[in-house]
């Protein structure tokens, strides 16, 4: 990778450091993606799997198959990208990391502080309480999965259509709005409103890196585009800090 000695300038100046992270970041420790090759979506139609229509029509299929993603995901450790993440947030005074992951890697890497804009594969919501639980268990002992309560649990997940928790979008809109730097790892830049935080970050000056095996539809609109994956780009840049 050449890192450009604006880069390195942008670093060195720079007080709040935001990271936004997709599938990619999770890619190398063999957490399937959703596009392009390999992805989720090429095997399966979100409109069966990830909106509330799917669920309402057909819990049992949308939990089977949140159920084989949580037994693909359990065993699976964060990689060399997830690690540098987890050390920025000590090196940084003020720095904030924006997932759209669900599957926790961010966590067990060692961030104890992050926006998770889509939910989390581990947790489960009453429907009737919407009271919101830790679920560790794949596979699941019953599906679908009822509360204590007796109404039936689903995954505390966003789905397509479903707007973002008020505070959580909030708070990442405020992170890219504030940052002197953000960095976008491995996410195809497609789904709305993560999509737009790098936008937002660019109007308000922020240097934008971004880090992808390919270009994306932020490529154009960021300070730098790095072309690789982000467990080799991230170590580099952590080594020149
Ligand atoms: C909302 C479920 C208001 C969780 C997910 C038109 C019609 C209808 C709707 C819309 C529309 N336009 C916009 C919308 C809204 C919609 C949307 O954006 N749709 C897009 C697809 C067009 N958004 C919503 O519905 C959101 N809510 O807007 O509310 C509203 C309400 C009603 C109606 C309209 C609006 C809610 C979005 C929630 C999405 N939930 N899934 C789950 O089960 O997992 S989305 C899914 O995509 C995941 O959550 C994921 O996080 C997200 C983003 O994907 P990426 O992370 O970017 O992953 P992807 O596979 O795409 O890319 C991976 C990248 O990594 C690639 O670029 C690859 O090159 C790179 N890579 C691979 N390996 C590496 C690497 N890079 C570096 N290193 C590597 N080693």
């Amino acid at each position: 990778m050449n890192c450009s000695s604006s880069l390195k300038n942008a670093f060195l100046s720079a007080k709040k450091v935001t990271v936004l992270t997709g599938a990619g970041i999770s890619a190398e420790s063999g957490v399937p993606t959703f596009r392009g090759e390999g992805g989720l979506w090429r095997n399966f139609r979100a409109e069966d799997l990830a909106t509330p229509d799917a669920f309402e029509k057909d819990p049992k299929l949308v939990w089977e198959w949140y159920d084989w993603r949580r037994q693909v995901i359990k065993p699976l450790k964060p990689n060399r990208g997830h690690e540098v993440i987890a050390r920025f947030e000590d090196r940084f005074s003020d720095f904030t990391l924006i997932t759209q992951n669900i599957d926790g890697l961010h966590k067990k890497a060692g961030n104890e502080k992050m926006i998770e804009l889509h939910g989390n594969i581990w947790k489960v919501r009453c429907l009737k309480e919407g009271k919101v639980e830790d679920n560790l268990e794949a596979p699941l002992s019953l599906i679908p999965p009822y509360c204590t309560c007796g109404s039936l649990l689903r995954p505390h997940i966003v789905w397509f259509g479903e707007s973002l928790p008020y505070d959580t979008i909030q708070q990442a809109y405020r992170a890219s709005e504030e940052c002197d730097i953000m960095i976008v790892v491995g996410t195809s830049a497609v789904v709305q409103p993560a999509a737009s935080l790098p936008i937002i970050a660019r109007q308000h000056d922020a240097y934008v890196i971004e880090i992808n095996t390919e270009e994306t539809p932020l490529s154009g609109i960021a300070n730098e585009s790095l072309i690789g994956k982000a467990g080799d780009i991230l170590p580099e840049i952590e080594r020149l800090l």
